[in-house]
């Protein structure tokens, strides 16, 4: 069994694998521990990953990027109306009010869902960990942000068992730093003692997230986490395309914004300008040949003036350090030290602002790229049977308090409460008495909807939780639990059957009563069946005897389980079409190298072992293998070209096995002499 983690970024995802050496960040075909979040669409095949992102600019209308914030989205949500005028590619609306995402494949206009599309990055990943670990990989540990609600964590989940992955835990980012960050460390304090409060800070491509988590030996717990969902490095990328495009209109004439290459293009540039700038103060030179109408553009730009543009930006980075300290009436001198991973905490601004906050000096002990791909590896470890791992502990926090509404149809029963709290531990399970005399349906929803991402502060709602015949009030016990993944369900629901002599404590529509059921650390193993995340568990723990009830749970935005099961086998579909144009590819270039490998050596190493006149003919067919390979062999079945390489080879291979004869023939008669 193998044990992956991955860390899905909005522009970068990491792989880490525990092997027997530890843990391990593994690298891609092309030698990169990166994968960039990006997948091309194309004709006859997709690209994935670092093949996907060279199409960014040539392919600009299929080549999709910058999707990970579409999980769980409604299209009419305004931050995906506002990312659809900046992107290249087309959204749609699909008929649910999901966020669709439009491409030509294979020839056709196609719309992917967005967990069709990090469903396909999944496989590539995948892929990688397949192709390193030389076995099928299936199991994983996958980060999600720590402020993803519930559909967006529903809906990532569906991605990867559209990859065909079965994951393990959806881990939230900082989380992941954290448990790389304390399960090597020999030194904590002991778990009577106080614990060691550390603040782990990750700002990536498109977030800024921030936790605070105490550990002691052997466990960590989240204490609070905080965020700016959209505080991140491309923040500081748009403002620089933003200024030059300015800057261009007036020097150049030139509208940069209406010319989506031009623009892919100067944004790809201001990036390298931006990480340029944080290793350098001084004046750097920003050069783009042949831009747009055939001009060259230049300009310049320094640390002090970038930090001048992102004022606004920067200003931000302080509101989430003060908000988590502020959730647990820390003060700094509670704090042991801060941590900062992400790729855009190495903008010298960023950093000072941190440090300055805690009045401390910032540590980078962690690698800033890896850490949380080697976090969900290590998650992964502790979860896996197969692999052992230093007992470690881990509990979350809730990120968004959580409130169940109760209604029924004719009795005025109507009532709420809220279940979890801001940084509840998680997961967690709490049983809920009802004392009701009729059906009655249950929602669950976000109760501060202000502080929410994303507008819809919807959860799911279950319908006809009971159906009491005889008039009389029941109890019903309904079990709600955050789970491993940070999901929220109703687990079971069961009536309490009525005991003569109980009918004192049976009070109609009194307030529910709330337990506590402690920690769910049960895990759930999905397997080929599409699996609800939030189902299973165990059964509630009542003395009394009791009835299950049937749970019909509509969450909003989930996709439909034959939904789902449609994707993982149009997955499968296009793996195997990939496989396809890729073997035909490889069928093609052996062609293609063979004509220039045999004409080289022919005018080489060859020469003694052919006649000029056989030579000059095999020449010329050689030549006209090329040319045919750029005009009607262009596009022919993998067959053809195999048919072509024999034919060819036919004709190498005596003039190849001469040479072979000749260079030997010394050789054995060295081997001969010394013999005898
Ligand atoms: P997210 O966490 O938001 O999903 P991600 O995990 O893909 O995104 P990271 O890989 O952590 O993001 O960071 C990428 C960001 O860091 C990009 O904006 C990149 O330009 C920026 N970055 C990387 N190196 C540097 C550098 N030396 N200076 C400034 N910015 C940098
Ligand atoms: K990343
Ligand atoms: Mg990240």
């Amino acid at each position: 069994m193998s044990v992956v983690g991955i860390d899905v970024g909005f522009q970068n995802c990491y792989i880490a694998v525990a092997r027997s050496g530890g843990i391990e960040t593994i690298a891609n075909e092309y030698s990169d521990r990166c994968t960039p979040a990006c997948v091309s669409l194309a004709s006859k095949n997709r690209m994935i990953g670092n093949a996907a992102k060279s199409q960014i600019i040539t392919n600009f209308k299929n080549t999709v990027h910058g999707f990970k914030k579409f999980h769980g989205r409604a299209f009419d949500d305004p931050f995906v109306q506002t990312e659809k005028l900046k992107l290249p590619y087309s959204l749609y609306k699909l008929a649910n009010g999901n966020t669709g995402i439009k491409v030509r494949y294979l020839d056709e206009d196609k719309v992917f869902t967005v967990e069709q599309i990090t469903g396909m990055l999944l496989t590539k990943l995948k892929e990688t960990s397949e192709s390193t670990l030389k076995k099928p990989v299936v199991d994983c540990v996958i980060s999600v942000p720590s402020f993803f609600t519930d559909a967006e964590r529903r809906s990532v989940f569906d991605a990867s068992q559209i990859a065909g992955l079965n994951c393990l835990r959806l881990i939230n980012d900082t989380t992941a730093v954290a448990l790389a960050y304390g399960i090597y460390k020999q030194d904590l304090p002991t778990p009577e003692e106080r614990p060691r409060n550390v603040v782990f800070v990750d700002m990536g491509h498109s977030s800024f997230q921030v936790s605070i988590t105490a550990f002691n030996k052997g466990k960590l717990k989240v204490l609070a986490t905080a965020f700016d969902p959209y505080l991140g490095g491309r923040n500081f990328d748009e403002a620089l395309v933003d200024y030059f495009c300015e800057e261009f209109k007036g020097k150049y004439k030139l509208n940069v914004k209406d010319n989506p290459r031009a623009l892919l293009r100067l944004h790809q540039e201001c990036e390298k300008l931006k990480k340029l700038m944080s290793a350098n103060s001084s004046d750097l030179p920003l050069n783009i040949e042949c831009f747009m109408n055939d001009i060259d553009v230049s300009s310049r730009m320094n640390r002090g003036q970038f930090e001048d543009l992102c004022a606004q930006y920067l200003m931000r980075v302080e509101v989430p350090l003060k908000a988590v300290l502020e959730q647990l009436k820390l003060s700094r001198d509670d704090i042991y030290a801060v941590e900062i991973v992400g790729g855009a905490t190495r903008i010298p601004a960023i950093k000072e602002r941190i440090a300055k906050f805690f009045c401390k000096d910032i540590s980078t002990t962690l690698n800033a790229d890896e850490a949380v791909a080697r976090g969900c590896a290590l998650q992964c470890a502790i979860l896996s049977p197969a692999f052992k791992v230093r007992e470690f502990s881990i509990t979350d926090v809730v990120p968004f308090p959580i409130t169940l509404r109760w209604k029924s149809p004719t009795e005025d029963g109507l009532g709420e409460c809220e279940v979890f709290s801001k940084n509840h531990a998680a997961p967690f399970s709490k049983v809920i008495t009802f004392h009701k005399k009729e059906p009655f349906d249950l929602e669950a929803f976000y109760s501060s909807p202000q502080d929410l991402p994303c507008p819809d502060h919807r959860i799911g709602t279950i319908q006809n939780v009971i159906a009491q015949p005889d008039g009389d009030s029941s109890k019903v016990k309904v079990k709600v639990r955050v789970n491993v993944h940070g999901i929220f369900s109703v687990s079971s629901a069961s009536l309490i059957e009525k005991q003569k002599g109980e009918g004192e404590d049976m009070q109609t529509d009194s307030e529910p009563m709330v337990q506590n059921e402690g920690r769910a650390e049960d895990q759930e193993v999905a397997s080929g069946e599409k699996q609800d995340p939030a189902a299973g568990g165990s059964k509630p723990k009542v003395k009394v005897k009791s009835t299950d009830l049937p749970i019909v749970a509509n969450n909003i935005r989930q996709l439909d389980g034959d939904v789902l099961n449609s994707f993982v086998e149009y997955e499968r579909q296009m793996i195997i079409q990939d496989k396809l144009v890729k073997e035909l590819n490889d069928a093609k270039n052996a062609v293609e190298e063979y004509v220039y490998d045999l004409r080289d050596k022919l005018c080489g190493i060859y020469e003694k072992y052919i006649t000029e006149e056989d030579s000059n003919r095999l020449t010329l067919m050689l030549e006209d293998t090329e040319n045919w390979l750029y005009e009607d062999g262009e596009d022919q079945p993998k067959q053809v070209y195999e048919e072509k390489l024999d034919a060819l080879k036919r004709l190498g291979q005596p003039i190849q096995d001469r040479h072979r004869e000749h260079e030997d023939r010394p050789r054995a008669f060295e081997e001969l002499g010394k013999k005898l």
